[in-house]
C-alpha cells in the first residue's frame, strides 16, 4: 500500500518519513535535490508488523514469511505540484505541525485540508492525521480530529528520530530516566490503521505465509486475482477461516474437525484476518 505524506512546508514531513521507517536512506538522496530541477519525493517501503502473522508463522514454520507492505512517499513543500505526485497513493498521511513557531495546529490543518479539497483526485482519499507536537497538547485539534473521524496519532516526530538513533546503550540510558512509549510506527498502526480502509488478509501455501493488503468489501475472486491472475480467472471456490477462530484451535485439522473452515462462493466478501485458501482451475 502507498501512503504519501502532506503537510505544510516545515511542518515535519521528513522527520516523520524517517521515523516511520527507521530511518532508511531517503531515496534519492536529499542531497541531490538541488542539481535536479524538480525535486523528486523521498521513498522507502517497510514491512508492516504484524502478531497475526507472526503467530501463523510460528505455528507452520514455513521458510519464508511475507509481511504486506507500506511504501512511504513523501514530497517536499507544499505545492500544488507536489500535491500532484500523490495521485497514485492508496491513502494521505497529514502531518500538522504543533512544534515550535507552529502554534496554531487548526489553522495549519484547515489550510492543507482546503488544498486537498480542490483536487478531486485527493480529497477522496482516506487519510491519517499525525499531530507533530513538541511539549504542550493543542485538545482544540483533537476534538476536531474526532469530529470528522479522522484518526489521530500524535508524537514528537524529532525527538523519536534521536532516540532512535541513539547507540544501543544510550538508549538503555534514555529508557532508565524517561522511560520509552510505544514506539511510534506501532502507535501508527494501532491507532492509524482503520483510517487507511484497508483490510488484510493470510495465505498459507507451500513454504510461505504472507500478508496481503485489501481494500474492504472486495469479494473474494478479487482477492484471488492479488494472489495470481489464474487464480482470479480460474477461480473455483474458496475455503476460509478467520484468524480468531484458527487461533483458538492452532490447526487446520482441528478446525476442520470442529466445523471452522467455510466453504465460500466468489462472491463473498472478504473480512479482515481472513485465512483463505483459494481453489482454482486453469485450463
Ligand atoms: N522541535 C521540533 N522540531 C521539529 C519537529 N519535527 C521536525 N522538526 C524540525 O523542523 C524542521 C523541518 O522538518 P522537516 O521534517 O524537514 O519538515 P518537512 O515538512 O519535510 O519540510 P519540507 O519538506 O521542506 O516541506 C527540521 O529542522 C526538523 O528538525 C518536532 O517535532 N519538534
Ligand atoms: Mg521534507
Amino acid at each position: 500500500m502507498k501512503l504519501g505524506i502532506i503537510g505544510l512546508k516545515g511542518s515535519g514531513k521528513t522527520t516523520v518519513f524517517r521515523v516511520l521507517t527507521h530511518g532508511k536512506i531517503a531515496h534519492p538522496p536529499l542531497e541531490v535535490a538541488p542539481q535536479l530541477e524538480v525535486i523528486p519525493p523521498n521513498t522507502a517501503s517497510i514491512k508492516v508488523p504484524d502478531p497475526r502473522l507472526d503467530f501463523l508463522a510460528s505455528v507452520f514454520k514455513p521458510k519464508k514469511t511475507t509481511y504486506a507492505i507500506f511504501e512511504f512517499i513523501d514530497p517536499p513543500g507544499f505545492a500544488k505540484a507536489t500535491l500532484s505526485l500523490l495521485q497514485t497513493v492508496d491513502a494521505l498521511i497529514h502531518v500538522i505541525p504543533s512544534f515550535g513557531e507552529f502554534k496554531e495546529p487548526i489553522k495549519y490543518f484547515d489550510e492543507v485540508m482546503g488544498e486537498i479539497e480542490q483536487i478531486e483526485s485527493l480529497s477522496q482519499k482516506p487519510m491519517v492525521l499525525i499531530l507533530n507536537r513538541g511539549e504542550e497538547v493543542n485538545n482544540e485539534i483533537i476534538e476536531r480530529a474526532e469530529k470528522q473521524s479522522l484518526p489521530l496519532v500524535d508524537f514528537n516526530a524529532k525527538l523519536e528520530l534521536e532516540i532512535e538513533e541513539f547507540e544501543p546503550n544510550e538508549r538503555d540510558e534514555y529508557e532508565k530516566e524517561f522511560g520509552i512509549g510505544e514506539p511510534p510506527l506501532q502507535r501508527f498502526i494501532r491507532i492509524g490503521y482503520p483510517g487507511l480502509k484497508i483490510i488484510t488478509f493470510f495465505t498459507v501455501v507451500g513454504d510461505e505465509v504472507k500478508a496481503w493488503q485489501l481494500n474492504p468489501e472486495t469479494p473474494v475472486v478479487r482477492a484471488a486475482g492479488k494472489v495470481h491472475s489464474d487464480m482470479e480467472r480460474g477461480f473455483i471456490r474458496a475455503q476460509i477461516i478467520g484468524y480468531e477462530d484458527f487461533k483458538s484451535v492452532g490447526s487446520f485439522g482441528l478446525a476442520k474437525e470442529k466445523g471452522l473452515i467455510r466453504v465460500v462462493n466468489r462472491d463473498y466478501i472478504v473480512q479482515d484476518g481472513d485465512i483463505i485458501e483459494f481453489r482454482f482451475h486453469v485450463r
